[in-house]
């Protein structure tokens, strides 16, 4: 055992490098190759990698230090003989020097800028040296076909187990075709894509290449030449992380995203110039992890931008104040079924002139049992009798387990408007009571909704709801589902109308009915069937009783 010094290796003619991120820490095993720490020069960024398999014992930098090759980075225990002589650590890493690099670039790979005076042409433009790397997977495509483009954009970008390289174009001219996609493993000389360069001067014509080669590749100075397709830095322009925006990481931090399926340009970069680093993303991960779970495992928020809210006061005076828990709990719910259900409304029309009448004679049969006969046990009664004759209304979906659970009791909710919020009290077996019995216990459990009375028990199990704004107005609304529910009936307030009865206009009290269903559970024409069971039963209450 042994402890050796960790050195910066050739930084690939880099002479001096910052560390933008520290990847393992004191006290961790490591294999030898595996990343300790990443660096950036204006180039690229590149982890350097552990000269030998041992214990890390101390990082001697931190984030922000430049260094340069040689320099000691840490200290790390080595076991055995690997390491222990100088030759060792000198042999490591096996990085091409910068010299041979640049030499390579300019000599095999780049493909010979051309030159000729006016006229366009058209160039297959080449992978170039990819700092010694083959295989290369393309992590990124830059560029899309028909863009106009600058000698040195980025075309693609690859990633390497060392380092993530923009690969830039040679020439300025427009993308003529895409030659890779995104996967595809890349090694110097691959065709990339092709590409039409219009001289300046130039027109639109195809040209001779060979000898044009020749002549931009003698009139270059060999230097620019091997930069023009040396791989350029990933990140050097910084944008902030947006869907579709570049990202700013290193290949570790790459992985480790690819590992978990983060999207990194969803991920906020807390490193310098907003490079991503690892804790960013197991930020990220964790937060939408957590949120998931609140949301109970539902779609609540998720990948939904928040609402930002401006400064109000700019606009004029405003005060704040807490929302009660029962206005929290109502908007989550709400978030929640709205999210989770595909909604859809069937709009219908009761003819009600008839069960009026008969409701308006039982007013002194009514004071005298001290309930009043509202247009609501009515309702109850035909939405009950429209679930038992459409039972497909009486469900609950189980997408986890992909069950519809059937219900063979009908417990009926009814919206009740309250000066704190509102609020659903539940009426159980609405098909074995009567009109009567519907309208005590309907408004004995309103008025303990109003009175802050009801107990849970009292707002469980319901299998629909009824929401009722007839004695406020409207014509119409649409509902939100009441879920684990499938429907609701949204009814608004009863207006004579002339109704044409085969030889001339009556007037009808015509009650309009909103039912939104969910669509995953309930099909439309099932919901047309719904509320026309429902504007039978209505029209002609004596079918209530078959
Ligand atoms: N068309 C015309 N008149 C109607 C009517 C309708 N659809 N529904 C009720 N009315 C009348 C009643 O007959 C009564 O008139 P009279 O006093 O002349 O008889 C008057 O309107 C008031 O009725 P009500 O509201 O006291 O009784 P109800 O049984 O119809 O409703 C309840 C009870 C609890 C549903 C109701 O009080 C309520 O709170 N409604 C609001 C529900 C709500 O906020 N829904 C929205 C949910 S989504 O945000």
């Amino acid at each position: 055992m042994s402890e050796q010094e960790i050195k910066v290796p050739d930084l690939g003619g880099a002479d001096e490098v910052e560390i933008i991120e520290i990847i393992a820490s004191a006290g961790d095993s490591v294999e030898e190759e595996d990343p300790i720490l990443t660096v950036e020069s204006d180039k690229a960024s590149v982890e350097l990698p552990a000269p030998f398999k041992g214990k890390i014992t101390r990082i001697t930098v931190k984030v922000g230090d430049k260094v340069s090759e040689g320099d000691v980075v840490g200290m790390m225990e080595v076991s055995g003989d690997a390491g222990g002589s100088e030759e060792a650590a000198d042999e490591e890493p096996e990085e091409p020097k910068a010299e041979e690099k640049s030499e390579a670039k300019s000599e095999e790979s780049k493909p010979a800028p051309k030159k000729k005076s006016g006229g366009s042409r058209k160039e297959t433009v080449k992978v170039p040296n990819l700092d010694g790397f083959d295989n290369v997977p393309v992590i990124e495509i830059n560029v899309s076909e028909g863009d106009t483009i600058d000698a040195d954009d980025p075309l693609v970008t690859v990633e390497s187990d060392k380092a993530t390289m923009e690969v830039p174009s040679p020439y300025a001219g427009k993308v003529e075709k895409i030659l890779v996609k995104e996967g595809d493993k890349l090694s110097e000389g691959d065709d990339l894509l092709e590409m039409t360069i219009v001289e300046e001067g130039g027109e639109e014509e195809e040209a001779p290449s060979e000898p044009a080669k020749e002549e931009k590749a003698e009139s270059k100075p060999a230097e620019q030449s091997k930069q023009e397709a040396a791989p350029q830095p990933q990140g050097s322009t910084y944008e902030p992380p947006s869907p579709g925006a570049k990202v700013h990481a290193g290949p570790a931090v790459r992985k480790l995203a690819r590992e978990l399926g983060a999207d990194l340009t969803r991920v906020k970069g807390s490193g310098p110039k907003g490079r991503i680093v690892k804790d960013d993303v197991q930020a990220y991960v964790k937060g939408q992890l957590q949120q998931a779970q609140q949301g109970g495992g539902v779609a609540t928020g998720s990948g939904i931008p928040g609402v930002k809210l401006p400064d109000f006061s700019q606009f004029g005076e405003v005060e704040r104040e807490s929302m009660s828990r029962m206005m929290a709990a109502t908007a989550t719910n709400m978030q929640r079924s709205w999210l989770n259900v595909p909604h859809v409304t069937q709009f219908d029309e009761a003819d009600i002139t008839e069960m009026e009448s008969f409701r308006k004679a039982q007013k002194a049969a009514g004071e005298k049992k001290g309930v009043k006969m509202t247009p609501l046990p009515f309702l109850l009664k035909a939405c009950a009798a429209a679930l038992a004759e459409l039972p497909q209304f009486n469900v609950s979906l189980d997408m986890e387990r992909k069950e519809v659970v059937r219900k063979k009791y009908i417990h009926i909710g009814i919206a009740v408007d309250t000066p704190h919020g509102l609020m659903v009290p539940v009426i159980r077996d609405v098909d074995q009571k009567g009109l009567w019995e519907l309208a005590a216990e309907s408004a004995e459990l309103a008025q303990k909704a109003r009175d802050k009375q009801l107990k849970p028990a009292e707002m469980q199990g319901a299998c629909f709801t009824i929401t009722s704004l007839g004695g406020i107005g409207g014509t119409a609304f649409t509902p939100i589902v009441n879920t684990p529910e499938v429907a609701i009936l949204g009814v608004s307030k009863a207006a004579m109308k002339p109704v044409w009865d085969g030889n001339e206009f009556q007037p009808r009290l015509m009650l309009p009915l909103s039912l939104s269903y969910d669509h995953r559970a309930v099909n439309g024409a099932d919901a047309a069937r719904f509320t026309n069971t429902l504007t039978q039963l209505l029209g002609d209450i004596r079918t209530l009783l078959l």
